[in-house]
């Protein structure tokens, strides 16, 4: 029986978006285990599983139920070369955490509204209303100067650009679940708002199409988002 990947959809059940459900499926095709995504909405993620759920992704392995990209990854391919080998986990959790702090906390200003359009009315209300308490006003408000931050996001992309003149993949010469985890933020902001911002030449684009052509072009399922600036 496949693993069931609850995924996070907006209105459109073919347009995943989340980053953490993305670095997971990456992960699940790496490995080659076969898993089937159950597209879910914001509003019905309290619901599944019991009402035990709080976030995407959770996935269901027969009697098994594991909630956060890392504790699931860590279940499949702890040890493994995905995961850098044995003493591995410490570097790749500081992947995870340069990417949030420095690339989720951009795209989740930039794409914000983006990111609202794409989800029904019922699950309009309830993102709307968590992130403007969060932001401390409208998503309109958010965005409405955001090229203003492009030059920012360059400058936090140089660590992974120095890395690339070196390496083809985070992982080295093949891409484990660092490579995964970036991946995840850029296919987050490409589709909900597309990668147009960025520099076509920038090492960043070249490594991020390496990654949509893995696993039989897993990422390219999903096609680019429109920008709206
Ligand atoms: N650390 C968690 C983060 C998961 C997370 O933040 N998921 C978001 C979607 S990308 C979510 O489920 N949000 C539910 C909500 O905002 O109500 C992981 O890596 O799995």
């Amino acid at each position: 029986m496949p693993v069931l990947l609850y995924d996070l959809v907006g209105k459109d059940p073919l347009r995943p978006f989340s980053p953490h459900c993305w670095k997971t499926k990456m992960m699940f095709a790496h490995l080659g285990l076969e898993f089937e995504a159950v597209p879910t909405r914001f509003t019905e993620v309290a619901q599944i599983e019991g009402g035990k759920c709080t976030s995407l992704p959770t996935i269901r392995d027969v009697d098994i139920c594991i909630q956060d990209s890392f504790e699931i990854v860590k279940h499949y391919a702890l040890g493994k070369p995905l995961l850098g080998g044995p003493d591995g986990e410490a570097l790749v959790r500081f992947t995870e955490s340069w990417s949030q702090s420095q690339l989720h906390s951009w795209i989740g200003k930039w794409a914000m509204l983006d990111i609202c359009n794409m989800l029904n009315e019922e699950d309009q209300l309830f993102f709307r209303t968590k992130r403007e308490k969060m932001f401390g006003q409208t998503l309109e408000n958010l965005v409405a100067s955001r090229e203003d931050s492009l030059n920012e996001l360059i400058n936090r992309l140089l660590p992974l650009k120095l890395l690339l003149r070196r390496h083809d993949f985070l992982g080295g010469e093949v891409p484990d679940f660092a490579d995964y985890i970036v991946f995840g933020a850029f296919q987050w902001l490409r589709i909900t708002s597309s990668l147009k911002m960025i520099p076509h030449d920038h090492a960043v684009i070249d490594w991020f199409k390496r990654c949509l052509d893995l696993h039989d072009g897993l990422g390219h399922n999903v096609s680019e988002g429109e920008l709206t600036i």
